[in-house]
């Protein structure tokens, strides 16, 4: 996972450049976008802020999160979008574990589920891969 040690020596770069650096790649709800391409599982951004921003662009994008799990728990996932995204969960062996459409707000979607410790995968697609979702947020907690 190249991209994966790429985002680990830049969120070292950013820390040691300070506050001000950090202001700058973040939007206004504290959330870093997406960094495309993360169109498969190999080039995956990473979830573990708890949050990450996207757009659905071109028609037909995916974008593919990873986040790690220490403990068990019950875990939700959420898109909050003005647009229409279906979200999918794979485990580490890329076995389908959940998938969801609507049960977000709107036609964001949600998964709440109870998960153990260990990588897991989450993409974010748009209903029907006919048009874009100008935003979305991506939130697991
Ligand atoms: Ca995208
Ligand atoms: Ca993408
Ligand atoms: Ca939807």
């Amino acid at each position: 996972m190249a991209k994966r040690l790429l985002v680990l020596v830049m969120a070292a770069t950013v820390s040691l450049m300070g506050v001000v650096v950090v202001a700058d790649t973040m939007e206004q709800s504290g959330c870093s976008w997406e960094q495309e391409s993360n169109n498969d599982v190999t080039v995956a951004d990473s979830l573990d802020s708890g949050c990450r921003q996207g757009s659905i662009s071109p028609v037909g994008d995916a974008d593919w999160y990873y986040f790690n799990v220490s403990g068990t728990g019950s875990i939700h996932i959420e898109t909050t979008t003005s647009g229409d995204t279906e979200i999918y969960l794979y485990n580490s062996s890329l076995s389908l574990l959940a998938s969801d459409d609507d049960s977000g707000v709107g036609y964001g979607s949600l998964i709440v589920r109870s998960l153990g410790p260990g990588t897991y995968f989450v993409q974010v697609v748009e209903h029907g891969y006919d048009s874009t979702v100008s935003a979305y947020e991506l939130r697991v907690r």
